[in-house]
């Protein structure tokens, strides 16, 4: 064929790819970071530094519609020269969406923006994300409805990556390894709104002195300060049965609705960790709350509440940090620490060892969504029946690998579907021998999430099953 013939028509299919873009109000997207290779013994590098997805530095454009405008333009609050912004007149669930070749977001922690929002008036943004396999279904993708609040002026705004993994309510978990679309759109604001975006980028696990950071021990050290809240009083005191040095102790007064103790003033970037723990005593010789909730607050509003059942005795919780990414776990701000109700006498426990864990070597593995009893490890979390119809179940399993590190598995699958999950051997390859895999199976239900800890050491080609059939595990 003509060379020049050959060019031409690439220009002009360019500039249809280009003119059909903007009439969907999509803009393609860099390509695709490389892939590493699935499954390889040795897990890739952790990124070090940021990685900007957009900074609409690009030639500018504008497209308007009844309903909406939409530009990349230059403006003096724009890192760099220019901004993204969207701005909604009237109608339903209308913004920008940019869709793209599937991109590994999966060594990445969060994913931030600039925000800003020229009005008076918070501004209620949602966003959508997609993974390869969501094929423009509700309950197989990320929405987050009117729950990014813009506040006027400047923002930055943080999507915690794991709070993908676990989906949004109604809907399963994401591929952090295939995300297909971005999406930042508006649902039927009261009036006019307008908010312009910027550097939008995603941020890695940062570097850290050690491996732990000590939130509270009640010994003095820590960087945590404590309060008591509705009513709950504590004391530290020295030595009590099962605990090294001093704990917390604290009561929870009968007839008292969600009394506890707040941690504050401590590192607020909890990105870099992967475990929650804290040790719990429960003594023989006081009343025990049946359970405890745990809620991480970002300073941005964002919440995840946590809970789970405590025994006599003491309690050596540990929790994987990603079960808590509905709150925007680079800028924490609280902890709370609490019971629902103490029905009839005061409850007491004592509280030590709070703390962050990181493990080294942590990478994120392929997610399983519903793929029944196939597998070397199956889930079954089918005999639980809790007294809400919305409810879903998942699993975090942590596969320990040859290598010292760990690959997280998520199971998650939207409510009302199948309850059982295999984990096959795509997601053991280079896994440490004889060792236990640890899981943790929850349960979504009334905004919080109830969660229990098992343990399975699959051998030979036989499966393992971790069978959750107890409520009261889950405290819930
Ligand atoms: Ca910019
Ligand atoms: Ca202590």
């Amino acid at each position: 064929m003509d060379r020049r013939l050959v060019i031409g028509c690439f220009l002009l299919s360019s500039l249809l790819a280009i003119f059909v873009a903007h009439l969907s109000g999509q803009v393609a997207a860099p390509p695709a970071p490389a892939a590493g290779a699935q499954g390889a013994a040795e897990p890739p590098a952790e990124p070090t530094t940021e990685k900007i997805l957009w900074d609409f530095e690009g030639p500018p454009w504008k497209w308007k519609e009844e309903e909406k405008e939409v530009a990349v333009e230059a403006n003096e609050h724009a890192h760099g020269k220019q901004w993204l912004r969207i701005t909604m007149f009237h109608g339903f669930s209308r913004g920008m969406r940019y869709t793209f070749q599937p991109q590994d977001w999966s060594a990445y922690r969060a994913f931030r923006f600039f925000a800003w929002n020229p009005g008076e008036e918070d501004a209620l943004l949602s966003v959508r994300f997609d993974d390869a396999e969501s094929n423009d279904k509700y309950a197989l993708r990320y929405n987050l409805n009117d729950e990014v609040r813009v506040k006027p002026g400047a923002n930055e705004v943080e999507i915690t990556l794991a709070s993908l993994r676990l989906g949004t309510q109604g809907s399963r978990g994401l591929d952090l390894k295939s995300i297909v679309i971005f999406a930042p759109f508006f649902i039927t604001p009261p009036k006019p709104v307008t908010v312009c975006l910027d550097d939008v980028r995603l941020v890695p696990r940062g570097k850290t002195e050690g491996d732990e950071l000590l939130l509270a021990d009640f010994d003095g050290r820590g960087t945590a300060k404590w309060r008591n809240w509705r009513a709950s009083t504590f004391q530290v005191e020295e030595r009590p049965d099962g605990v090294d040095g001093a704990a917390l102790a604290v009561n929870f007064p009968a007839g008292q609705q969600y009394p506890g103790v707040e941690l504050f003033g401590m590192e607020g970037n909890w990105l870099n960790y992967d475990m929650l723990c804290m040790d719990v005593l429960c003594p023989e010789d006081r009343a025990t709350p049946r359970h405890i909730f745990f809620n991480v607050k970002g300073s941005d509003g964002t919440q995840a509440w946590l809970c789970t059942g405590l025994e006599k005795g003491l309690n050596h919780l540990r929790a994987p940090l990603e079960l808590a990414g509905f709150a925007s776990l680079g800028r924490v701000s609280e902890l709370d620490v609490f019971t629902d109700f103490a029905a009839e006498k005061e409850e007491t426990v004592f509280l030590d060892n709070v703390r962050l864990e990181r493990r080294a070597g942590y990478v994120v593995g392929e997610p399983v969504h519903r793929d029944g009893v196939v597998g070397r490890i199956r889930v079954d979390l089918r005999e639980l029946a809790p007294d809400d119809e919305n409810a879903s179940f998942g699993a975090v399993a942590w596969v320990p690998l040859a290598t010292g590190g760990v690959r997280s598995v998520h199971c998650t699958a939207p409510p009302g579907a199948e309850v059982e999950y295999g984990i096959g051997t795509d997601s053991l390859v280079g896994m440490k021998a004889n060792s236990p895999v640890e899981v943790w199976g929850y349960i979504r239900a009334k905004n919080c999430l109830y969660w229990t800890h098992d343990e399975a050491t699959p051998k030979g080609e036989e499966p393992v099953t971790v069978n959750f059939d107890d409520l009261v595990r889950f405290g819930y």
